[in-house]
């Protein structure tokens, strides 16, 4: 069995970061380890949550399990918890990165043009050091005009598109994957590009005019599982794309309208079972 190490926040309630990555991951097969960055009473979307660091756990965790001999196929990162993270993040990666390490870091920060709460510029910036070292990166356009310092823009064509893609293919992936990108009306998916090959590949599927929390870990855990199931990347992110429509889909039908985040829960049956 393929073991991916993932590293995010626990938002205790919310639905999203480690209680989407463990579920989603495991139900696609892959033993998935956890390392909490930071344990939070919900995401940061509700007022007044509580928030407690564990940074001064990172090392200690890491170097008992170096000492175990624990070998990971993946590491997969998304929200953490503070600026100085990221460095203690790199070390870990030059830790256990071996040949067959897959290393894929979705900069989880922002979105609609804006950081969120606990974000500023200077970790921003940071956050690009940590794309540098990724084979992988999962951007939304606003992380990705943080990232690359190009403009945000709601309004775009495809050439804003590949622009970005060009930007944050400069920080150092081997593929980068855009999310968000609306190329017609009424559609929505992402742009991907590679370094190997040069090639780009895009795929939109249908726009549901909904927004919740989480959507964005649903995508990047999915895309994780698949990869991990031996999917390339263009494959699992269209997957993913699917996965994440439908869900959005399900949750709206719910008469209980949930606001902070998506009904994986009733839709993991059918991801298992998409291709
Ligand atoms: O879904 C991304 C995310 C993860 N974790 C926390 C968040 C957010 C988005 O706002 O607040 C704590």
């Amino acid at each position: 069995m393929k073991r991916v190490l993932t590293i995010q926040d626990i938002s205790c309630l919310g639905k999203c970061s480690l209680t989407i990555a463990l579920p989603v991951i495991s139900a696609l097969g892959s033993e998935t380890v956890i390392l909490p960055t930071a344990v939070l009473s919900t995401h940061t979307m509700f007022r007044n949550f509580t928030f407690k660091d564990l940074s001064d756990q990172i090392d200690p965790i890491a170097k008992h399990w170096k000492n175990e001999g624990i070998s990971f196929d993946a590491i997969y990162t998304g929200y953490l918890g503070t600026i100085d993270q990221i460095d203690q993040i790199k070390s870990l990666f030059r830790t256990f990165r071996d040949e067959k390490t897959i290393i894929i870091v979705d900069p989880v920060m922002a979105d609609n043009g804006k950081l969120y709460p606990a974000f500023d510029m200077e970790y921003a910036k940071k956050n690009a050091e940590l794309c540098a070292e990724a084979d992988i990166i999962i951007p939304n356009i606003t992380e990705a005009s943080f990232l690359t310092g190009i403009e945000y823009r709601e309004e775009y064509d495809i050439g804003y598109i590949r622009e970005l893609l060009a930007g944050l293919n400069d920080l150092g992936p081997e593929i980068s994957v855009l999310t968000g990108v609306s190329l017609e009306s009424g559609k929505t998916g992402f742009m991907g590009y590679e370094r190997k090959t040069g090639e780009y590949y895009t795929y939109q599927n249908r726009k549901i005019d909904a927004a919740y929390h989480g959507t964005g870990d649903l995508f990047s855990s999915t895309c994780v599982g698949e990869i991990l199931k031996g999917k390339d990347w263009k494959e699992a992110m269209r997957i993913a794309a699917d996965y994440t429509a439908y869900t959005i889909e399900v949750t709206l039908q719910n008469p209980d309208k949930p606001w902070y985040g998506v009904d994986f829960e009733a839709t993991i049956p059918e991801l298992i079972r998409m291709e």
